[in-house]
C-alpha cells in the first residue's frame, strides 16, 4: 500500500490483457506498475495513453504508473522488482501466448511460462511477501478433452504451449496448498479485442479484410477452419481477473463466454458484415496448420457467475464487429478513405463506410 492506494505488479503489461487491465485498475484509484521487457523498437503502443515513463528516468513512488524493466527469465530483474515495488496483488500474464510458434520455440515457451511463474512465487515465498498472485492460466490445458470444460474437467493439453500453462496452473495451487500464499488461476477462453496480437486468427480476419477493402490485401492464407473456441472480449475478461483476487478465499476460475464457434463462422460473420462472401478471398495452406490440435472449446463459467458475480457482457457477434470496425477505421484513416475524425463514432457507422468499399470491390471484381 502507499498510503490509502493498493499497488498492483503486472507482468506483460505491454500485451492485450496487461493494457486493458492496466486502464481497470487505474480507474479503481490503484498505483499501477508494469514490467517490459527490453526491445530493439519500442513495444509500448498498448500502453503509450497511459503516459507510460520509465521508472529509472525520475519516476517516484507516488506515481500512479510507470514501468519497469524485467524479464521472466531472469530471477534476478524479478526479485529486484518485487523488493522494490512491495505490490498487494501481482497479476501474472507474461508469456509467449502463441500456441502455433511454441512448436517453434518449445524450451522458450517452457521457460517463460512455466519457469517464469515458479520464479515469481519462490520470490513471493523467499522474500515473506504479503501479496496476492494472479496466474493466466488458459483453456489450453483442456487439450483434446471434449467439451464443455469447467474446473473439474481432466487436462490434456496439445501443444509446448498448453503444457507450459499447466505447469504454472500447478505450481500456482502448489504454492497456494503448501505455502498459504493467495494464488489463484484465471483459465480463460479466448479473449479478443481491437488490441488483440495480429497473428492469432481472429485479429488475422479482420485486419486482412480492412486491407482487402482498402486495396492492399488479395487474399488471406490461414489454416484449420473447423476448430471451435469460445471467444469473449478482453475488457469483459480482465475483469474477472481482478474480482478473482478480490475473493475471500484464493481459488481456481474458469473464465468463459459459454458459446462455441468454428474459424469458419468467424470468417462469415466478418465478411457477412460487408455483405461479401469469404470464399472468394481465403485460401488455406498446410504452413497454418498445427502438428496437433485442440479441437473444441467451450467454457463452463458457472462457478465464476455464482461466486464472482461475473458475467461476459460482450458475446460473438458484437465482438466480431467491434474487432471489424476498428480495423476499417483505421485502415480507411491510413489510406485517406476516411478523415482522421477524433469525433467517436459507432462501430455501425465505420462497417457501413467499409461496404461503401466492399461494393466497389466486387463490381471491379464481378464477383456476386
Ligand atoms: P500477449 O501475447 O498480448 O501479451 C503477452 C505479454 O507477455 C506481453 O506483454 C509480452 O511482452 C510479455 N512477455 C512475453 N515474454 C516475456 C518474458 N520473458 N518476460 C516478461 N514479459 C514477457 O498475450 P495476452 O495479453 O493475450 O494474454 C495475457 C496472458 O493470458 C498470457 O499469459 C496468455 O498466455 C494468457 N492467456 C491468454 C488468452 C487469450 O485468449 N488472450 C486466453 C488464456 C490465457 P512483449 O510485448 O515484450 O512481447
Ligand atoms: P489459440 O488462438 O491457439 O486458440 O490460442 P489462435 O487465434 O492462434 O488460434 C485459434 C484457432 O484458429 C486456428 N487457425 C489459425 N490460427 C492462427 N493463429 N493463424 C492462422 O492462420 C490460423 N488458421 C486457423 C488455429 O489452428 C486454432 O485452432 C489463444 C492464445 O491467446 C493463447 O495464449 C490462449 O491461451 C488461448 O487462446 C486460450
Amino acid at each position: 500500500m502507499i498510503g490509502e492506494k493498493k499497488v498492483a505488479l503486472i507482468f506483460g503489461i505491454s500485451g492485450q490483457d496487461g493494457s486493458y487491465l492496466a486502464e481497470l485498475l487505474l480507474s479503481k484509484g490503484y498505483f499501477v506498475r508494469g514490467v517490459i521487457r527490453r526491445a530493439s523498437f519500442p513495444n509500448t503502443i498498448r500502453i503509450d495513453h497511459l503516459d507510460v515513463y520509465e521508472e529509472r528516468y525520475g519516476k517516484t513512488e507516488e506515481s500512479p504508473f510507470f514501468i519497469l524493466y524485467g524479464d521472466l527469465a531472469d530471477s534476478i530483474s524479478i526479485r529486484n522488482i518485487l523488493g522494490k515495488v512491495q505490490p498487494d496483488e501481482i497479476y501474472n500474464l507474461g508469456a509467449q501466448s502463441h500456441v502455433g510458434i511454441s512448436f517453434d520455440n518449445p524450451e522458450s515457451t517452457i521457460n517463460y511460462n512455466a519457469l517464469g511463474p515458479l520464479r515469481i512465487l519462490e520470490a513471493i515465498r523467499d522474500m515473506k511477501l504479503k501479496c496476492k498472485y494472479y496466474q493466466a492460466s488458459s483453456s489450453e490445458m483442456f487439450g483434446i478433452s471434449p467439451p464443455p470444460q469447467n474446473e473439474w474437467t481432466p487436462m490434456m493439453p496439445q501443444s509446448p504451449y498448453g503444457i507450459s500453462k499447466l505447469a504454472g496452473y500447478h505450481l500456482t495451487r502448489l504454492y497456494r496448498n503448501a505455502y498459504g500464499i493467495f494464488a489463484c488461476n484465471g483459465i480463460l477462453f479466448n479473449h479478443e479485442s481491437p488490441r488483440r496480437g495480429l497473428n492469432f486468427v481472429t485479429r488475422k480476419i479482420t485486419l486482412s479484410i480492412a486491407n482487402i477493402i482498402v486495396g492492399k490485401k488479395e487474399k488471406i492464407v490461414l489454416g484449420n477452419l473447423d476448430a471451435k473456441r469460445d471467444w469473449g472480449f478482453a475488457g469483459d475478461y480482465v475483469e474477472a481477473m481482478w474480482r478473482i483476487l478480490q475473493h475471500d478465499t484464493p481459488d481456481d476460475f474458469v473464465i468463459a463466454t459459454r458459446e462455441t464457434n468454428t474459424v469458419r463462422e468467424f470468417l462469415e460473420e466478418a465478411f457477412n458484415l460487408l455483405d461479401l462472401n469469404w470464399q472468394d478471398f481465403v485460401k488455406i495452406s498446410d504452413s497454418y496448420k498445427r502438428p496437433a490440435e485442440v479441437p473444441a472449446l467451450l467454457g463452463d463459467p458457472s462457478k465464476a457467475k455464482n461466486i464472482l458475480n461475473w458475467e461476459p457482457k460482450i458475446k460473438f457477434k458484437d465482438l466480431v464487429k467491434m474487432m471489424l470496425a476498428t480495423d476499417i477505421k483505421e485502415k480507411m484513416q491510413e489510406t485517406g478513405h476516411l478523415s482522421m475524425n477524433r469525433e467517436k463514432r459507432s462501430d455501425d457507422f465505420y462497417i457501413e463506410k467499409g461496404k461503401e468499399l466492399a461494393r466497389k470491390l466486387k463490381n471491379e471484381n464481378k464477383l456476386e
